[in-house]
């Protein structure tokens, strides 16, 4: 194999953000690149011969690494354990495995979550350990943070160049619409869908005062795509939109509608979490690497996703 050819080995590759790096892949293939998108039916992660069969199996030179049990807020709160443990075997599994086989680079995935509850803003990169995170996802996000320091460990012991970015709320076609353990604009489009099937109101969880910022599963995988040929940093990378860019769920919803051509009557169930109110991320560094990266306009994203959906309703993780 040319030393410069890289045989990319994506962990998680059949889930939301996998399949928008393989969109962006497959629209502009590299001749010395070669893509392996895994699913959990291909090996179990969580089990370390199972790991260590799919990886001399495929003899990746580099990992994109995004395999994890992953939930909205609802399905967080009611199992941090599991989200702990599993996430916390999986990403053992897979660093040290990297490291053992002679993987260069590892590009993990941390989450704009996971950063301190109580905190100044905008938060940026160097915050990801000064404090408990929010309660409601404590498991999952204790297990992303050890991801930062087995990156510190092996690239110290082992001169590994292991990285993490760290991408706020995705969303986009290949999510994981399921109302409970979904994240909010998969649930939202997924409610508004269903709501104009029945002509029922468009019940949306919390007050819809909550904050966010939202990618674009497509805008991720082109930003993944940059970080693995070019981010030379072992330290994570915040990838985002901007402050400006954060929306509240009540917008959310309403973009959604919007999506949907939806003008039905909107109802706010308070007796559902708001999960945190805000995590406001700067993405200040990630600017200063691609001052001209432009995001996806968000009605035209959603839109896009919407009609996925539609499209995909009878095969789609409902
Ligand atoms: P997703 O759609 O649920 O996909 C998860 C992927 O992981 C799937 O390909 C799944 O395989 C695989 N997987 C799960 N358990 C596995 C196991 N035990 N062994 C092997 N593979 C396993 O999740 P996603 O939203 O794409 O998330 C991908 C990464 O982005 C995660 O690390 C997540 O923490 C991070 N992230 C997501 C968001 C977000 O808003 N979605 C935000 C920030 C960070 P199957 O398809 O076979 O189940
Ligand atoms: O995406 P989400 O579930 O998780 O968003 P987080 C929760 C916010 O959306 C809360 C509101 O303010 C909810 O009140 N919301 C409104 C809804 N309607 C709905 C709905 O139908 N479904 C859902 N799910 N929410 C997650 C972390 O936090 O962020 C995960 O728990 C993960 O670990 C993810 O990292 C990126 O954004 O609150």
């Amino acid at each position: 194999m040319m030393a410069s050819h890289k045989r990319i080995l994506v962990t998680g590759g059949t889930g939301l953000v996998g399949q928008g790096i393989r969109a962006v892949v497959e629209q502009d293939p590299r001749a010395d690149e070669e893509f392996v998108f895994l699913s959990s039916k291909d090996a179990d992660l969580t089990d370390r011969a199972s790991t260590k069969a799919v990886f001399e199996k495929h003899q990746p030179t580099h990992v994109i690494h995004l395999a994890a049990k992953v939930g909205g807020l609802y399905g967080n709160m009611k199992a941090n354990l599991q989200f702990f443990r599993i996430n916390t075997a999986i990403n053992d599994n897979v660093l040290s495995i990297a490291q053992e086989t002679g993987v260069r680079k590892v590009v993990s995935c941390l989450s704009t979550c996971i950063f301190p509850d109580k905190t100044t803003y905008p938060i940026d990169e160097s915050m990801i350990h000064n404090g408990p995170p929010h309660d409601s996802n404590y498991g999952y996000s204790y297990a992303k943070r050890m991801i930062d320091v087995m990156n510190k460990g092996f690239n110290q012991q082992h001169g590994t160049e292991f990285t993490a970015v760290v991408p706020t709320n995705v969303f986009g076609p290949h999510d994981n619409f399921n109302l409970e353990e979904g994240h909010v604009m998969p649930g939202l489009i997924h409610k508004v869908y269903k709501c104009k099937e029945n002509k029922t109101p468009f019940i949306v969880w919390g007050t819809g005062s909550a904050r966010r910022q939202f990618i674009y599963s497509k805008d991720l995988g082109r930003l993944f795509l940059w970080v693995l040929r070019e981010y030379k940093e072992t330290e994570p990378i915040i990838l985002s939109v901007s402050e400006e860019d954060e929306i509240s769920i009540k917008e959310a919803a309403e973009f959604v509608a919007k999506g949907f051509d939806f003008d039905g009557e909107f109802q706010y169930d308070r007796t559902r979490s708001d999960g945190q109110f805000k995590k406001t991320a700067s993405n200040a560094k990630l600017r200063k690497y691609l001052p001209d990266f432009q995001f996806t306009p968000m009605e035209q994203a959603i839109r896009e996703t919407c009609e996925w959906f539609t499209a995909n309703y009878s095969t789609a993780r409902i």
